[in-house]
């Protein structure tokens, strides 16, 4: 393990802060997406609409109460936080030539109260809460015009606090949006709702690229900023694996795999497209807007790191006689069930020897330094007097961080941190509710918008305590 290893917690603006119109913010994609649940798909509604509740609006009130959630990060010894900068705080409609003072004034408080601890901020510049006047004006990544508006919006966050923060993401799981079976990943990544008459794939191959683009002019120009940034990606990190031993289950896995998981990692690492993208694009005849100059950008602007996120895995199975899973948390038609793996209530896989396999399998393919930024454990916590014994996220926990362990200490796998997900219980991004908990710190808020927002510890928090000062040696 690194000495400095970086133990901490994560969030984004978008799920905690609230104050979705104060102090100059504008409207974001997260702004207008309703509640939901897991049998209900949360709307993305054309503004915002008076009979509709959009949980985001007030999130966990992070905006009023981030200096006493600071306080308990500290005491449970974080290293460093990770959140995002909300884009549309910044550049309240996303086109304007100068920003708003009074976003950047908040982020600045916000970075000096974590510095005052000790605790190094890891800053996502684009995590699914993109200015709504970009999607409305423009269509969202459909227009090589976000190009210029993103890297305004990076460069002026970059320059501000390139004293205060030293890691960066460009884009949070960029990858989510090649799940094209519904609007969901394609809206949040990209501003994106899709047409009738929409190759879906293509669109979000053209809006990757713009993305591609933007990221890798983000990261030459933070290196001229201030060369000791450390700039990274960020992929939602599924490893699919073969059914079977037959060779079609083995080659079907290795294809998606590359399409949903690698091809997003390969181009941020190696600069380039890969020729298996390549050779997909020529077969269906798309012709991507791809200069000879953004070649040349992607060429120069390689990450310094794979940031990920963690928490399940998939199943790819060629046999039509096998039943296929055909949800949206399956991102391939061809997914099955892993028969030896359990699942939350909300359907997702719990495999902590899939991350040992991910970090193996990343690190191998692009000899970089791994960041951890997202893995934990959705659960509906029970309150029992005022106490919150959550076993089963410690559970969870402890056997991500045990495997973890072992391919830094087994396999040689260069890793810079963990940082749990939802150290405060957010709003949940996928369904929008409060009951899919994740946080060491509870938050007194319902999936109607109801609670005090009281904040209280759970057991997990004392245990993660405790893994942070033994630096993950815990067995
Ligand atoms: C990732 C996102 C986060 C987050 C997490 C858990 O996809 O980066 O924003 O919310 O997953 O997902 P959910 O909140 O839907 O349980």
């Amino acid at each position: 393990m690194r000495e400095n290893f970086l133990w901490g917690g994560a969030v984004a603006a978008h799920q905690v802060e609230g104050a979705y119109n104060t102090d100059g913010k504008g409207l974001s994609a997260a702004d207008v997406m309703t509640g939901g649940s897991r049998q209900k798909a949360r709307e993305i509604t054309d503004g915002i609409l008076a009979d509709k509740y959009y949980p985001n609006h007030e999130g966990i009130r992070f905006y009023e109460y981030y200096r006493e959630d600071i306080r308990l990060f500290a005491e449970m010894g974080f290293r460093c936080f990770r959140t995002s900068i909300a884009w549309s705080r910044i550049f309240p409609q996303g086109d304007e030539k100068t920003p708003n003072e009074a976003g950047l004034q908040f982020y600045d408080d916000l970075f000096d109260e974590l510095h005052k601890y000790g605790i190094e901020p890891i800053v996502t510049l684009s995590h699914f809460e993109m200015p709504y006047g970009l999607i409305k004006k423009y269509g969202g990544w459909r227009s090589r015009k976000m190009i210029t508006f993103y890297t305004r919006f990076a460069y002026t966050v970059m320059e501000r606090y390139r004293n205060k923060v030293t890691y960066w993401m460009t884009f949070n799981e960029i990858n989510n949006q090649m799940i094209v079976s519904n609007n969901i990943y394609a809206f949040t990544n990209s501003g994106i709702l899709f047409k009738e008459n929409d190759d879906r794939e293509k669109v979000v191959y053209q809006a990757a690229h713009y993305q591609f683009t933007a990221s890798a002019m983000t990261v030459k120009k933070g290196h001229e900023i201030n060369p000791d940034f450390q700039i990274g990606c960020m992929i939602a990190a599924s490893p699919l694996y073969p059914y079977s031993c037959n060779p079609k289950d083995i080659l079907l896995a290795q294809r998606e795999d590359r399409k949903f998981n690698l091809f997003f990692a390969d181009v941020h690492a190696r600069g380039h497209y890969p020729s298996y993208a390549l050779k997909e694009w020529e077969r269906r005849g798309y012709e991507l807007d791809i200069t000879e100059a953004d070649l040349k950008t992607l060429a120069q602007g390689c990450v310094d790191y794979i940031g990920f996120s963690y928490y399940l895995s998939g199943v790819m199975c060629a046999d039509p006689s096998v039943e296929k899973l055909g949800n949206d948390l399956a991102a391939s038609p061809d997914a099955v069930e892993n028969p030896y793996l359990p699942m939350t209530p909300w359907g997702w896989t719990i495999d902590p020897e899939g991350l040992r396999y991910v970090l193996n399998q990343y690190y191998e393919r692009y000899e970089l330094p791994l960041f951890i930024v997202e893995n934990g454990f959705g659960y509906e916590d029970a309150v029992d007097d005022g106490q919150i014994h959550d076993n089963n996220r410690i559970k969870y926990l402890d056997n991500h961080i045990r495997e973890m362990v072992k391919a830094i200490e087994e396999d040689g796998v260069d890793v810079i941190g963990y940082t749990v997900w939802g150290c405060i219980d957010p709003v949940s991004f996928t369904t929008g509710e409060m009951r899919k908990r994740y946080g060491f710190i509870y938050v007194d808020k319902m999936d109607d918008g109801s609670g005090t927002y009281a904040r209280s510890k759970k057991d997990s928090f004392y245990w993660y305590q405790d893994v942070i000062k033994k630096n993950g040696h815990i067995f």
